[in-house]
């Protein structure tokens, strides 16, 4: 029989609608690329502090080894990138990291900047998926922008996200606002995500549990490999 889940999490109790089923969930890793978090990659050559987006590397190692045990729970990675072409890298975007010295599609120490095929691009092999899980590539910060990651999760009945990755206030943010905009019932995994600046990461995390949980819920991973019986 499938295992039901539920937990301690700020400011409601996740889910707002009982325990829930490990086939209704899915994780969503967003962009735990070398081009994120890896040295000379996009985010490195902007100049920041990497040991921030790196920091939920070790926790969500520990949350996949423990979700990995449940396959009824559905595991999905996402890759933010463009086509070599660059036929899908909005002017704006492209002017953007010419200014912060990251050009998007120009040659770096990690191959071209942000574009698919490349080694900067790749998910870092720490967290790297495993057979069966799914990768959505997509072009823009939200995961559901340009890609058929919706259609996928009502495919699988998939109803409850539970989300990580980096960046927390830019592409993890915008994901969740899509997701729960969609109808999807949220939860952000506070030490399994990271951000370029920690204050940003706190306001993004202070944001969601605005207003009841205006997005949905946040909940260490701990609350979650708790939940799992993991502990
Ligand atoms: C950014 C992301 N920050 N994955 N992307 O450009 O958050």
């Amino acid at each position: 029989m499938t295992r039901k889940i539920a937990m301690d999490a700020s400011p409601y109790h996740w889910p707002f609608d009982g325990k829930v089923p490990l086939d209704r969930i899915a994780l969503i890793v967003i962009d735990m690329q070398t081009d994120f978090c890896g040295p000379g990659g996009y985010v490195d050559r902007m100049g920041y502090d990497l040991s921030l987006t790196r920091a939920p590397v070790e926790p969500l190692q520990c949350v996949l080894v423990a979700l990995r045990k449940h396959p009824e729970a559905m595991i999905i990675h996402t890759r933010e990138g463009h086509r070599p072409e660059l036929v899908d890298l909005p002017a704006n975007k492209l002017w953007r990291s010419e200014q912060i010295g990251a050009a998007i599609g120009q040659p770096g120490p990690c191959g071209r900047v942000l574009t698919r095929g490349e080694p900067g691009w790749e998910i870092i092999p720490e967290l790297a998926p495993v057979d069966g899980e799914i990768v959505i590539d997509k072009p823009g910060k939200g995961s559901f922008y340009a890609t058929d990651l919706e259609h996928v999760l009502h495919t699988c009945g998939r109803t409850h996200l539970i989300i990580a990755g980096i960046t927390t206030d830019v592409c993890v943010h915008t994901t969740m606002r899509e997701a729960n905009d969609r109808g999807f019932e949220c939860l952000m995994l506070t030490d399994c995500t990271g951000a370029t600046d920690e204050r940003h990461k706190e306001a993004a995390i202070s944001m969601i549990n605005m207003q009841g949980g205006i997005f949905g819920a946040t909940a260490s991973s701990s609350q979650l490999l708790a939940a799992l019986g993991e502990d």
